[in-house]
């Protein structure tokens, strides 16, 4: 049956992806998605749809919906987002993208093929931040195989995590260097007159950045501590480290880096196992794990980048191999995923497919 769907948030980067997604998966709308703008009346081409346009947000104006996409705030979805699942049909479904909500204990936090089973009867679901989702597609199965003591992630993260503006921003300072004011020297120096920068703590264009989002009293940023917080507690683990861990959990340790590259996160992991596991064994698990991609052939030059897995629905997954830092349970590997994708938009329509299949 036909659902009425609407996106919250649907001008940003987020939303018009959840479009798209809708768009390509066929999934069964009810005339055309609501679109709620900051501002209503603003037009939104589609492909399926024609030019929708935005209406102004009211909770009201969400009563009887059977999926809603929140692409805005944290503060909106606190605000929101429980108030709106009350409204919804029997079984409708709030899908948030923001991160206010993910360690709340009545909000599950899912990738469907790692924990899909917590969508029946929730009526609001946190998507998980970018970094960890694409993380997880390849910890899961692994977690699940060998067990998991230790991860440590490094990640290389496109400007597309800092939305549209920071896609912009990215283009924009690329081209000042190349051809304008803030021109590059033949010799790799900078002229004289900085890289604008307002999305990103400083200028992103022929530079790497190891901050994204606030820091913490730890040191950490908010972003690596996300994928600390997330992967405990997708694998089935209290979000937060504290006095009461019984040693199971996971040791997680990431530090997140902001690259100048468009769209794609690319990250490099570490792992110490519980059981002893070989490259092979490794291998197996992963190229059956749906939604992840091997792209592991070192003599063809095939390992995964962004530029193969923007756009793509898989996370790929490649260079694997013994580590011996942990010996025979040690394992190293390279991962990449379409952020706007599998990082947002693609989980979030995955969530409502799942969601509304106990209904
Ligand atoms: C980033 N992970 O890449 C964030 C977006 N949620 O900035």
């Amino acid at each position: 049956k036909p659902l009425k769907v609407a996106i919250v948030g649907a001008t940003g980067a987020v939303g018009a992806e959840i479009i798209g997604v809708l768009e390509q998966r066929g999934f069964p709308v009810e005339g055309s998605p609501t679109l709620f703008g900051s501002k209503g009346g603003k037009s939104v081409e589609t492909k399926q749809w024609g030019t929708l346009t935005t209406e102004a947000f009211s909770v009201e104006a969400t009563k009887g919906y059977d999926v809603v996409f929140l692409a805005a705030s944290g503060d909106f979805a606190i605000k929101y987002a429980r108030e709106i699942g009350k409204g919804l049909s029997e079984n409708g479904v709030v899908v948030d993208n923001s991160s206010a909500l993910r360690y709340d204990d009545d909000v599950p936090l899912v990738v469907p093929e790692v924990n899909g089973q917590l969508c029946e009867g929730n009526k609001v679901i946190a998507n998980p931040n970018c970094t960890t989702a694409i993380a997880l597609m390849a910890l899961f199965p692994l977690f699940l195989a060998f067990g998991l003591k230790k991860v440590i992630v490094s990640t290389y993260q496109a400007a597309s995590g800092a939305g549209a503006a920071g896609m912009a921003e990215l283009k924009e300072g690329i081209a000042d260097a190349v051809q304008g004011d803030a021109y590059l020297e033949d010799d790799g120096r900078f002229g004289s007159k900085p890289i604008a920068n307002t999305e990103f703590a400083h200028p992103l264009a022929f530079n790497v950045i190891p901050h994204i989002d606030k820091f913490q009293e730890n040191g950490y940023t908010k972003e690596e501590m996300k994928v600390t917080w997330e992967c405990r507690k997708m694998l089935g683990f209290p979000p937060l480290p504290s006095s009461s861990d019984t040693g199971k959990e996971p040791k997680v340790s990431c530090t997140a880096v902001r690259i100048p590259t468009l769209r794609a996160h690319s990250e490099a992991i570490t792992i110490e196992t519980e059981k002893p596991v070989t490259v092979e064994a490794a291998r197996a698990v992963l190229s059956d794990f749906p939604g992840l991609k091997l792209s592991d052939d070192v003599d063809k030059n095939l390992y995964p980048m962004p530029i193969t897995s923007t756009g793509n629905y898989d996370v790929e997954v490649g260079r694997i191999r013994r580590n011996d830092v942990f010996g025979e349970n040690g394992l190293d590997f390279f991962i990449c995923g379409d952020q706007l994708l599998r990082g947002a938009a693609l989980n979030a329509v995955l969530v409502a497919e799942k969601a509304r299949s106990f209904a």
